[in-house]
């Protein structure tokens, strides 16, 4: 990449591990929390922007808040039902990353809930803006991360910058979810495609109003396996079965080639491919899915035996199913046992979530 791109971001949206991270012993969640932990010398963005943990739903009247939510709130009486059972959470896969902690495996107990089939998409995430006035944290910083390959013509974006470590992010003026590209872009073509540019802290914020939640990772994992057990991908050990493309990943050299024989360069619809066996669409590849967890990398402190909801506290949030970017020879963290994270208030091209809720 040229070396002009290497630009000085502020720590807290610098490292986006969403895209395949080449030296997985040297994961972007450390490199963050090193950085932010000696305050790195650049400006932090918390301190320009005090962004609300939730939304301000007293400011929007109540009466369109009510017609939007009658219209398009998600009716979570159809999703999934993951049954109550001891499922295996992580992996002592041997393609699985140490430094991610995806191991040792071992069996913990989940309650009986309801998942989302779909990552949420444009058109809901447009629901959800039209009845509330949310404005997404890559609006408020102006910029958000896309991926070097997707942008039409790099003359016509601002770039503001791009890490060292990951240079095929351009942080770009001016884009967020209604324009995944920057200006210029739209996602008119793309309603049900998974919304992205949204941070853990949008994701939530969309979670609050639909009354529904972030899964945990033992729930994103039990129910992407689909009720197989410790196989490597949600239909099996085998990534394309009789040669059949069965997740929208990347094929070809990263970061410069993507022969996309799977379809698709960017994000897919959220209903592509063939669902798992509890109904669930593209939990590997397509996007990164928010979880309610923080990400930690001690196996120790993953959260107890019941239930496990994560560390209590953490630097990033913690990510599951690999993206359009991700490749086997580089970044084969479409595994249902892979896992990484990234800040709450980071936002990129290829990174959505999906919902769940209690039964
Ligand atoms: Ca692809």
């Amino acid at each position: 990449m040229p070396a002009e791109f290497k630009f000085d971001i502020p720590a807290s949206r610098s490292e986006h591990d969403t895209s395949p991270d080449k030296v997985p012993s040297c994961c972007a969640a450390r490199r963050m929390a090193a950085q932010a932990s000696s305050g790195c010398g650049t400006p932090s963005m918390e301190h320009e922007h005090k962004l609300p943990e939730r939304i301000d739903t007293a400011s929007v009247p109540e009466a369109k808040i009510e017609a939007a939510d009658a219209m398009k709130r998600p009716e979570t009486s159809s999703w999934p039902v993951i049954p109550e059972g001891i499922y295996i959470l992580g992996t002592n896969d041997g393609e699985g990353f140490p430094s991610d902690a995806e191991g040792p495996a071992r069996p913990v107990h989940v309650k009986s809930f309801r998942i989302s089939p779909y990552t949420v998409t444009n058109a809901e995430y447009a629901a959800f803006v039209a009845a509330t006035g949310y404005v997404t944290e890559a609006e408020r910083f102006g910029w958000s991360y896309v991926f070097h390959l997707l942008i039409p013509d790099l003359e016509r974006v601002s770039i503001v910058g791009s890490p060292q470590q990951t240079p095929w992010w351009h942080g770009v003026e001016g884009a967020y979810w209604r324009v995944p590209e920057g200006p210029g872009s739209s996602v008119d073509d793309r309603m049900n495609h998974p919304v992205v540019h949204v941070s853990w802290n949008d994701a939530q914020a969309y979670c609050e109003w639909a009354g529904v939640r972030l899964p945990t990772e033992i729930e994103w994992e039990a129910a992407s396996r689909g009720g197989l057990e410790g196989k490597r991908y949600p239909w099996g050990d085998v990534l394309r079965p009789d040669g059949e493309h069965r997740c929208n990943i990347w094929q070809g050299v990263f970061p410069t080639k993507n022969h996309a024989s799977d379809g698709y360069l960017g994000t897919a619809p959220v209903d592509a491919y063939k669902p798992n066996g509890y109904g669930l669409y593209n939990v590997s590849g397509n996007v990164w899915e928010w979880c309610a967890d923080w990400f930690t990398q001690n196996p120790d402190k993953r959260g107890s035996s019941e239930q496990p909801q994560g560390p209590a506290e953490g630097v990033s949030r913690l990510m599951k199913g690999g993206s359009y970017l991700c490749h086997q020879s580089y970044c084969n963290r479409y595994r249902v046992a892979a896992r990484s994270s990234n800040t709450p208030d980071s936002s990129t091209g290829n990174i959505g979530f999906r919902m769940a809720v209690d039964i």
